[in-house]
């Protein structure tokens, strides 16, 4: 039995998906709200195909609690917060899921773990939690650290088809653990080493980070000259050997926007691309707001409660809004303007900033300025509704005459 514990974005849908391909699954969460709706059988969040997928785990048997339960496989999937001052990641949680762990698993059971977590955090934080309850790693309990790679949007294909890879102390541990995985992967699974499997995570995330720090540097300099940003890259991808990314309003969500300072954070005077890269990103929002003053003096708009923001998630299509660039304008560039701002997100339904509207149309209304921080398919399959407005497109999904962009 495994149980899989953190049921959230990554440990859900991993814990459907293998209940649903022949595994006996128990997932935990200390939340009891949580715990309740699943049990209740509602889905906690969206995505393509999780309702089907959690409908099949529920008939193979999975089963929700808040307890952990007494097994020989453990998959941790708790979220990793990072210090914003010392841009090091916080693994309390992690931390606080293996102390409960080792009070109640099997002798030799398999402990897993999928959070992200900054390269050494599983030798600086976790072999010591084990060494000081006297237990014996690779007697006792076994490590392996499993880095989950899916991506918000389409986070049940991705589980399917994505390669992984399997960081294990001991080769046959890492084989076995492959092999529960491979129950519903159908894609290479790599067996490394752990210090290896923590670096890979965090420099693949790192890596994104930098090639859209790279657009978004573009992006300025081309703002500066007056040069379409968009043609030129898209003429620099015809290069067999060129893919840039695509600029935006800035980078959000719970993983671009924060690895990448694990490295910053713990190899200081070394990261530097990457420290320069982060800023960069961080920079995107500011750049917005400048823009959106340009265009009201352009356009003689004078009132800023005329202005409203199109998009609240960090990306477009999810429901997700964990340091989205909106939110990073409104709560740290625009916060002075923040109760004048209009917002509008079709995928958030809760009121999380003032001024949120819960319909297109009503939003539009009452704003003359657009800016569309998000590309969600609504905006694109609406954008005739956008004539006669003024828009500032920091996506460029909507291809209209007289659009601004960044
Ligand atoms: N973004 C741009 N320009 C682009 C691409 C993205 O501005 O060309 C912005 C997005 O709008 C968003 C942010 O970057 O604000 C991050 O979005 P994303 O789609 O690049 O990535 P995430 O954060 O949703 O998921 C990433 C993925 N990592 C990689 O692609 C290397 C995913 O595979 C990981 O599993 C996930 O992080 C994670 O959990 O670590």
């Amino acid at each position: 039995m495994v149980n899989v514990i953190g049921l959230g974005y990554i440990g859900l849908p991993t814990a459907l998906m293998l209940a649903s391909h022949g595994n006996l699954v128990i997932g935990s969460d200390f939340n009891e709200d949580l715990v309740a709706s699943l049990n209740a059988g509602l889905i906690t969040f969206q995505e393509d195909g999780l309702v089907e997928l959690f409908q099949n785990a529920l008939l193979n048997g999975i089963k929700f609690t808040t307890d952990y339960q007494t097994t020989d496989t453990y998959i941790i999937s708790v979220p990793t917060p990072y210090d914003k001052f010392s841009k090091k990641v916080d693994a309390c949680h992690v931390i606080s899921a293996v102390r409960n762990v080792i009070k109640v698993c099997k002798k030799g059971a398999s402990l897993v773990i999928e959070s992200t977590i900054s390269p050494g955090t599983i030798d600086k934080y976790i072999r010591p939690i084990i060494n000081e309850a006297g237990l014996k790693i690779g007697e006792d309990i076994n490590l392996v650290h499993a880095p989950e790679r899916i991506i918000p949007g389409n986070m049940v294909y991705e589980l399917k088809h994505n390669n992984r890879t399997i960081g294990a102390d001991d080769r046959i541990i890492g084989e076995k653990i492959k092999k529960l995985y491979a129950s519903f992967c159908q894609a290479e699974i790599v067996v490394t080493d752990i210090r290896t499997a923590e670096m890979t995570k965090v420099v693949e995330n790192t890596f994104r980070a930098v090639n859209i720090a790279f657009a978004n540097e573009l992006t300025k300099i081309c703002r500066h000259d007056e040069l379409d940003v968009y043609e030129i890259i898209k003429i620099c991808n015809m290069h067999p050997r060129v893919n840039i990314l695509q600029p935006g309003p800035g980078v959000g969500g719970h993983c671009i926007s924060v690895d990448p300072w694990f490295l910053v954070g713990d190899y200081p005077g070394l990261a530097k691309v990457i420290d320069e890269s982060m800023k960069t990103n961080d920079s995107m929002p500011e750049f917005v707001l400048n823009r959106i003053y340009d265009i009201m003096q352009e356009c003689k708009v004078t009132d800023i409660s005329r202005v409203g923001l199109y998009g609240l998630t960090y990306k477009e299509n999810v429901d997700d809004c964990r340091e989205s660039p909106t939110l990073q304008l409104l709560e740290n560039q625009a916060r002075h303007l923040a109760p004048s701002l209009k917002v509008y997100d079709p995928f958030i339904i809760n009121d999380v900033v003032s001024n949120q509207y819960h319909n297109l149309d009503d939003f539009l209304i009452d704003v003359d300025l657009v800016v569309i921080m998000v590309g969600h398919n609504e905006i694109i399959k609406n954008k005739h509704k956008l004539y006669g407005k003024i828009v500032l497109d920091t996506r460029r999904v909507c291809d209209l005459p007289g659009i601004y962009h960044l």
